[in-house]
């Protein structure tokens, strides 16, 4: 039935061609919750219809008339039951999706972290084990999963790569933590989903996805070729406008961590690990809200 439902489809629909575990699990969520709810709305519609239809006011209409018709505990039972089974199953399939998806999709390779700041209306990412930057694109080897750690120096907004999964919040003064994992090589879209004003339709981003040995050799061409990205050069992105892609061979050190303090530094500690996450630098004490 799945595959009867997805064949149709054209590859403009990207979450219904995820091409990470991230993806791929939503993208189960989604199949299994549209079976269950329609297990109640298709008989509903049809019993409808057909009431409609049986019980109408029609001259010869033979259909029996029981006004004196109360209760049935049989009738009770099934419609009470039936519902509380689905969402039983609905509820128990998304907590269990939704907690495998603060973990990292592939426990055995050490992951990368990327740090991400959503400003109007381009997205900045930091590599803290790289020591790299770039400006609405961002590198990453397939197979490695990423841990995205996001906040927001400008309006909030939200990062979502449809084909890999997720779509998280960018929060000024918090960090969220995202992990996403692509399986293929390719350049996967990316965009804001959270509308920011009227640089929102160019508040895009491609996630290029490449072997372990072209990440590589591109953060090694990064570091030797791009310039650096200072503090002014930050505050100049900070800016409202639009613009395409960047790279730069270094960034301002603490710029992340000093970004998400200087509106309270909430780090959500539970979907993030390592000191790359920005947990433990020296004056970070990371709560919950
Ligand atoms: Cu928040």
């Amino acid at each position: 039935m799945a595959a009867a439902l997805l064949s149709g489809c054209g590859p403009q629909y990207l979450v219904l061609h995820p091409v990470g575990p991230a993806g791929r699990q939503e993208l189960n969520l989604i199949i299994i919750s549209v079976i269950l709810i329609a297990i109640v709305i298709v008989p509903t519609i049809a019993i409808f219809f057909f009431v409609i239809f049986r019980y109408r006011n029609t001259p010869g209409n033979k259909a029996k008339y029981t006004p004196e018709w109360s209760e049935s505990k049989t009738l009770e039972i099934v419609w009470w039951s039936i519902p509380i089974i689905i969402v039983g199953f609905l509820s128990a399939f998304t907590a269990k999706t939704t907690f495998a998806l603060t973990r990292p999709p592939e426990q055995n390779v050490t992951p990368i972290t990327i740090h991400v700041t959503s400003l109007d209306w381009k997205w900045l990412f930091q590599y803290p084990g790289q020591g790299v930057a770039t400006v609405n694109y961002c590198e990453i080897p397939t197979g490695v999963p990423i841990q995205f750690v996001l906040t927001s120096d400008a309006p909030m907004n939200s990062f979502w790569v449809p084909q890999l999964g997720g779509q998280e919040y960018t929060m000024p003064g918090m960090a969220m933590g995202l992990w996403l994992q692509a399986d293929k090589s390719g350049t996967y879209y990316g965009h804001g989903a959270n509308f920011t004003g009227s640089g929102f339709a160019h508040d895009n981003f491609n996630v290029i996805a490449t072997s372990d040995a072209q990440f590589n050799q591109w953060v090694k061409d990064t570091k030797s070729t791009a310039p650096a990205l200072t503090l002014t050069g930050y505050n100049h992105l900070k800016q409202p406008s639009t613009m395409g892609t960047a790279s730069y061979s270094s960034f301002p050190p603490g710029l992340f961590h000093n970004v998400v303090w200087a509106d309270g530094g909430q780090y959500m500690p539970k979907t993030m690990q390592g000191a790359n996450a920005g947990m433990n630098d020296t004056n970070s004490t990371s709560s919950n809200h």
